[in-house]
């Protein structure tokens, strides 16, 4: 013991020191595999463009090598990066496999549509890879989000299956100046989670040097005295340095003490990607990197000590041979099919009605089976607001699917500044309702990892705007189903509030839905009303693809949008738009708080105006629209989010196609004119579509 915290270094004083059980030969043969990969890669399959994007893993294999040796848990979960394929090798990817993929063939892990170094692993009781992406830093708050569905799985489902696993975040130094690694820290270390940062730094970021990712550029010593994370540091090029650091870091995790950083520094022997050919770096640097080469210091580490010369020499000649093999199966793959590009941007049924199932994430692939639904309304007599009409399906689905948490900034004792979830965690407690910190991105990436692990998770964002700090999970966690070809997808329900209340402001009363429309892979919800709020709530919380389902605040306590609570099972299916009123001499496209200002507004203006609210916009009611412009031959969209590029243009572009000949008038668009939401109450007013601006237009379209 003594001697080895001579060899390593831990900052943390009271690391645990686990048993070294390293098989180097495996090792060794992994290190070797990784490297004729890269070889084979680099001279050969690049330079002839049948790769096309070539992230080089040279001097990064020792390391992840030895890390797989020690991730052993059922349900470990790994969220990796672009360099982390040593790793992905060391936990069952095979060559074959990882070929195909750079190679872009049918049957890759992407089926070509993402770069082939983007790996997942899909698994039910093995290491699961979370589908990584390319953006940097995008990783640590879904391994976060892994760590606390372990905990929730074991602590409050009672699954000891998933006590003592882990999640690991891997990553290179300059990711740890990302926004997601700070917000993926600060849970970690809150909430105590079981999860290991592993970082790899190679010394630059492309070719920003580390000193320019954190002070002194190394993020160990920085993070020394960080509450609650137990970090590690060492030379990763050092096979004994480097096997006892990670052996510890790993055990300490793996006893639920809370999360770790390991720092370990290896060189990067090969420019960042197939492109670079680092003439940033000095000839010294590439030469003293060259003399750190892991590769050759593991050779003179096991051979003759551990491996005969002879031993060494068949490792190598036997990994070749496996590369190359893999090479000959793989060249004769097709390559991906196009007519299946469009496929799986959704969940999507076969042709025989079946449900063709992700293999991981949500709760569909675990066999759940949900309490009954029905699209039949069940009335009760008195009428309650969108709010009670929120909380009450949220309470009903927490009691009837264990595995649905809800969480958010101030959605705990406070119960949202919305007051949507008021009394939820008093019921159902903090592991079930939870406050999160106050990073969007956190709480969405969070989200994706837990979804990936099998929960249902229910974020919420305070308002719309602040939505934006969580753009780039958003965009992924929506692309992730078509990314993997089905493989893994992320279920989730997205609880936004926004629009006008009584004032505007450009922080709280923004709309702007049409960003996720125009997003891939997300469903979105604009209920006007109590009664569809509870249904499509409902219909999106059991539901197999990822909802953002927005609140518009005037109509949370709005008297025109009080329903009867419709009853526990009602659901309303996606894309099903409602007649609010039917007439013969306008169609009005409309949804959200818009839809009581059109419902006054034909009213007032006399028209014979037939209102369609569309309720969700993806997907949205085309055949409602066309049914009814065909019928009325004029039609005129309203809605409250600015109007270039909004959703109704989408609209009219649709019916300038379709409905063309149908046309008695142009189609006219009544939206917010191309500002923020301006908060004095007389600047608003002016602004957004009112009963009087509605109706007025409405008689324009009605006699053009
Ligand atoms: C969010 C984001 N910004 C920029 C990039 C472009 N980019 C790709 S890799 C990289 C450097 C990352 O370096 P590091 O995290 O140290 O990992 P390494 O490549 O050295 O293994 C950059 C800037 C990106 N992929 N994602």
């Amino acid at each position: 013991m003594r001697e080895r915290h001579a060899v390593v270094r831990p900052l943390h004083r009271e690391a645990d020191h686990a048993p070294t059980r390293v098989d180097w030969s495996r090792v060794a043969y992994r290190v070797l595999v990784s490297r004729a990969l890269d070889e084979l890669e680099e001279t050969r399959l690049f330079p002839k463009r049948e790769v096309l994007y070539q992230f080089s893993a040279r001097g990064h294999e020792l390391t992840q090598a030895l890390l797989g040796e020690h991730l052993t848990g059922a349900h470990d979960g790994v969220a990796a990066y672009y360099r982390s394929r040593p790793l992905l090798l060391s936990l069952g990817l095979s060559v074959e496999h990882a070929l195909a993929s750079t190679m872009m063939r049918a049957g890759s892990i992407s089926e070509g549509r993402d770069i082939g170094i983007v790996f997942n692993l899909p698994r039910t009781r093995d290491v699961t890879v979370l589908p990584a992406c390319g953006g940097v830093g995008t990783q640590y708050t879904p391994a976060v989000g892994w760590a606390q569905a372990l905990t929730y799985r074991a602590n409050t489902l009672h699954d000891t299956e998933f006590s003592g696993c882990i999640a690991l975040a891997h990553g290179g130094d300059a990711s740890v100046a990302t926004n997601g690694f700070w917000a993926a820290l600060t849970i970690a270390t809150t909430e105590q989670l079981p999860v290991l940062i592993f970082i790899e730094d190679n010394g630059y970021g492309i070719s920003v040097p580390g000193i320019q990712q954190t002070p002194g550029g190394n993020i160990a010593a920085n993070l020394g005295s960080f509450r609650n994370l137990r970090v590690f540091d060492g030379d990763g090029t050092d096979p004994q340095t480097a096997s006892v650091l990670i052996a510890d870091a790993v055990a300490t995790v793996r006893q639920w003490k809370g999360p770790a950083l390991i720092h370990l520094q290896v060189p990067r022997l090969s420019g960042h990607s197939g492109q670079d050919t680092q003439t940033y770096k000095s000839a010294a640097t590439i030469a003293s990197e060259r003399a750190r080469d892991p590769l050759a210091k593991l050779k003179a580490f096991v051979v003759p000590e551990r491996l005969t010369a002879e031993a060494w020499a068949g490792l190598e000649q036997q990994a070749r041979t496996e590369v190359e093999e893999a090479l000959a199966r793989v060249q004769q793959m097709p390559p991906p099919d196009p007519r299946r590009v469009t496929r799986h941007v959704f969940s999507e049924k076969d042709a025989n009605g079946r449900i063709e199932l992700q293999r991981q994430g949500g709760l569909a692939p675990d066999g759940h089976v949900h309490a009954p639904s029905s699209t039949q309304v069940k009335p009760q007599p008195s009428r309650i607001n969108m709010l009670t009409a929120i909380r009450r399906t949220l309470e009903l689905e927490l009691s009837v699917n264990p595995k649905l948490v809800i969480f958010g900034e101030d959605v705990g004792p406070k119960g949202g500044v919305h007051a949507a979830t008021l009394g939820l965690q008093e019921k159902f407690g903090r592991t079930r309702v939870f406050d999160t910190s106050l990073s969007e991105e956190g709480i969405i990436g969070r989200a994706v990892g837990m979804a990936i692990a099998g929960l249902m998770p229910v974020p919420e964002i305070q308002f719309r705007k602040y939505a934006d700090s969580a753009a780039e999970q958003i965009n992924d966690c929506g692309s992730l189903r078509w990314r993997t070809a089905n493989r893994f997808a992320a279920p989730m329900v997205v609880r936004i509030p926004g629009g006008f209340f009584k004032c505007g402001d450009p922080w709280h009363s923004q709309t702007n839905e049409v960003q996720w429309v125009h997003g891939i892979g997300w469903r979105v919800a604009v209920p006007s009303n109590a009664e569809d709020a509870v249904g499509l709530l409902r219909a999106a919380l059991r539901g197999n693809d990822p909802t953002m389902f927005f609140e518009h605040r005037a109509m949370l306590d709005g008297a025109w949008a009080r329903r009867p609570y419709p009853g526990d099972q009602f659901v309303v299916p996606f894309g099903v738009a409602r007649t609010i009123r039917p007439g013969n001499q306008l169609t009005v496209v409309t949804w959200g708080a818009l839809v009581e200002r059109c419902e006054a507004a034909a009213t007032r203006s006399g028209i014979d105006a037939e209102i369609l609210d569309l309720r969700t916009l993806m997907p949205w009611d085309k055949s409602a629209v066309l049914a009814s412009v065909t019928k009325t031959r004029r039609c005129l969209i309203v809605h409250e989010d600015n109007g270039t590029a909004g959703f109704g243009a989408e609209i009219a572009a649709m019916l300038a196609k379709e409905a063309f000949f149908s046309l008695d008038a142009p189609i006219e668009r009544l939206t917010m004119p191309d500002i923020p939401s301006p908060h004095s109450p007389n600047l608003l007013e002016a602004v957004v579509p009112s009963v009087e601006s509605i109706a007025q237009t409405m008689r324009t379209v009605a006699e053009l």
